[in-house]
């Protein structure tokens, strides 16, 4: 299971930014440069998936807002926010981060941001999404649908998948990104726990990094990502300090958890690797010399 260079991403998709992450990582590059190789084939080369960039599902209002962030070795750290018209969201908080003495832009300065530093501005709702939307307005009453993985109501099937990645460099750097359209339907202005460093994402280059999918409310009242990197840092394998920061999640809010899904995905500093969500269904890829495309399932309590 350890070693590196290696990257792991959240969810199937996870196969395809890998490959290319991997690039970068099986070259020698750094893991910094692999995360954002790897988010952006999501974010906009893969026009199927509907909740990571492009294509992604609007909100309520039918705008397409996107969270994301990417933080590396030394700390660093950059994010945006509820961010519209920007293909790119992790390339972005990667210009946060290296260009400015903030560490999160959102909304309409995101966008701003990233026009400055030559990015373009473009309309991100698809046809498709927008009907999608719209089917969803019909029943919809304006309360934004959970993200349940194997839920039943309308929208649930698109409404969840956030791409999370973690990457360990031939140095033994880590660094670690993510991005995604957040939850479908939300109300505007919704920000969600995947650009919120130590809610979605947590990098600390002497224990390991963390990232999650999911209801991001539920993340981010429990800090999780920074949760399971402290929790390794006491010593527990990613496997179980991915369980334990799940198991506490249960354990506030016992009913709500059985309606909803949160996964966190983690990797120590020897590159071992574990997942563990409220919900089966969950699902992490895994990229390292050996095999690029392995996808494992993550382990759940329900
Ligand atoms: C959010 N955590 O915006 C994201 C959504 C997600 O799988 O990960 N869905 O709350």
């Amino acid at each position: 299971d350890a070693g590196f260079p290696i990257v792991i991403s959240t969810w199937d998709f996870g196969i395809i930014a890998n490959k290319g992450a991997w690039k970068v990582l099986s070259t020698g590059g750094r893991a910094l440069d692999a995360i954002e190789a790897g988010a952006r084939i999501p974010e906009a080369e893969d026009i199927t998936n509907h909740t990571v960039g492009r294509t992604g599902l609007p909100d309520r209002d039918g705008h397409v807002t996107l969270d994301s962030c990417i933080m590396d070795e030394n700390g660093n750290c950059g994010s945006v926010a509820a961010m519209e018209n920007i293909a790119h969201p992790i390339s972005v908080a990667r210009l946060v981060m290296e260009k400015t003495p903030h560490v999160m832009l959102v909304g309409d300065g995101a966008t701003q941001f990233a026009v400055e530093q030559g990015m373009k501005k473009e309309k991100l709702l698809t046809p498709e999404s927008e009907k999608i939307w719209k089917e969803w307005l019909k029943t919809a009453k304006y309360s934004p649908v959970m993200n349940i993985e194997n839920g039943k109501k309308p929208g649930d099937k698109y409404n969840h998948d956030t791409i999370g990645m973690l990457a360990i460099d031939a140095k033994g750097n880590i660094s670690g990104g993510c991005t995604t359209s957040g939850m479908a339907f939300k109300l505007h202005g919704r920000v969600g726990d995947s650009p919120i460093i130590g809610a979605g994402l947590y990098v600390d280059n002497e224990v390991g990094g963390a990232t999650s999918t999911g209801v991001g409310e539920e993340v981010i009242r429990n800090v999780g990502s920074f949760l399971v990197v402290e929790l390794m840092r006491q010593g527990y394998s990613p496997e179980d300090a991915c369980k334990e920061a799940v198991r506490r999640i249960i354990k506030k809010k016992p009913e709500t958890a059985k309606q909803i899904q949160v996964g966190f995905l983690a990797i120590n500093k020897k590159g071992e690797y574990g997942a563990y969500a409220i919900q089966s269904g969950f699902s992490f890829a895994v990229c390292n010399a050996q095999q690029q495309d392995l996808l494992i399932k993550g382990k759940s309590f329900y």
